[in-house]
């Protein structure tokens, strides 16, 4: 039986190959040392990144089947970093010719529906004029994680400061957490964040993945932060728009379309849509309640959560983790 994982990799559930991705899988899952998951029981560290079954699986067969196109464009980030809201100004800065700001795709569509996720399965897409070239992708999972194909492809890479991150992250992964497990207080994520236990991280190793490539290329990585995005979109979005090929024009410009993009992809005006009030969206072998992808869409809202001594615990990792990476940290 042919099976369809994301829109992009096919494979034969008796091909050879795929009984090979079975076994190491199996294999892995027997010898890689686990930690505790946040959602579920365990997770697994998978050179160097704590991942659980399903994406350990995803990374193989993303390694074996995914072809990558040098034109491809991938939003990368650690969970929890403004996925959606990149995801949602990309989209509709690459498709501004097709949909018009009255009547847009976003106003009847999830963000999810917008950008397949490389390694999971996907959510109808229903606009396939998505997947003509330039390809857009998301994936959370480290760079160095990813095929070695996908050295061509151009990334578009979003961080944040890991404190919001703890914070925004622990709401989600609560409303995902197993009911068989007992619940995940603050404390307790607060320390698997410090130490690095966390779906995808540990977050610095991520964001220092990127870093590092960017560094090695330029050109191929655009390396953003949420909070330089809430400040000055309008910057963020000319970069975005020349970082895909597509620059915006003079008449734009004067047109006003920048600001069109920002106010279509703002926080309110997505969380105020119909389709992202209700119901709920399939995020890999998880059930996701689409409003609990805008939570409060704010810096700082740590300061509700950590106490000083946290706070100091984690901007220590960072300094220390970032030390003589060029990487500057996230203390406002
Ligand atoms: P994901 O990793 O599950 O895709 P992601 O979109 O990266 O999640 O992050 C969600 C955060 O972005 C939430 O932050 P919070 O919990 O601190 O509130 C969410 O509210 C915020 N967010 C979503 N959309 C926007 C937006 N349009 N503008 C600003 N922030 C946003």
């Amino acid at each position: 039986m042919s099976l369809r994982f994301t829109s992009f990799i096919e494979y034969e559930e008796d091909d050879v190959e795929y009984n090979k991705i079975c076994d190491e899988h199996k294999h892995l899952l027997e010898t890689l040392p686990k930690g505790s998951g946040w959602s579920i029981q365990h997770l697994y560290n998978y050179n160097g990144f704590w991942i659980d079954e399903m994406l350990l699986k995803a990374i193989l067969l993303l390694d074996t089947y995914f072809k990558s196109e040098p034109t491809d464009i991938v939003l990368a980030s650690f969970m929890k970093s403004g996925t959606t809201w990149l995801k949602t100004l990309m989209f509709s800065t690459l498709n501004r010719d097709r949909y018009s700001f009255s009547n847009h795709f976003l106003h009847n569509n999830h963000p999810l529906s917008t950008i397949p996720f490389l390694g999971m399965k996907s959510y109808p897409m229903t606009d396939s004029t998505t997947f003509s070239a330039p390809r857009l992708f998301i994936t959370h999972f480290a760079r160095t994680l990813l095929p070695a194909c996908m050295s061509s492809c151009k990334f578009v890479y979003v961080c944040r400061d890991p404190k919001d991150v703890l914070v925004s992250k622990w709401h989600f992964m609560c409303k995902l957490r197993s009911k068989d497990l007992t619940p995940l207080s603050f404390d307790e994520a607060f320390e698997l964040f410090c130490l690095g236990v966390s779906e995808f991280g540990p977050f610095w190793e991520h964001v220092l993945s990127y870093w590092r490539a960017s560094l090695e290329s330029p050109d191929k990585i655009l390396f953003l932060r949420y909070e330089e995005l809430k400040k000055q979109p309008e910057v963020v979005v000319r970069k975005l728009a020349d970082f895909m090929g597509k620059p915006i024009t003079m008449e734009e410009e004067k047109k006003g379309v920048v600001w069109e993009i920002i106010n279509l992809c703002s926080f309110e005006n997505l969380r105020n849509l119909e389709v992202n009030k209700k119901g709920v969206e399939k995020l890999g072998n998880f059930e996701v309640e689409k409003q609990s992808f805008f939570r409060k869409g704010e810096i700082g809202d740590w300061k509700n959560y950590l106490s000083e001594e946290m706070k100091d615990r984690i901007d220590g990792i960072t300094k220390q983790k970032f030390q003589g990476s060029g990487l500057i940290g996230f203390n406002e």
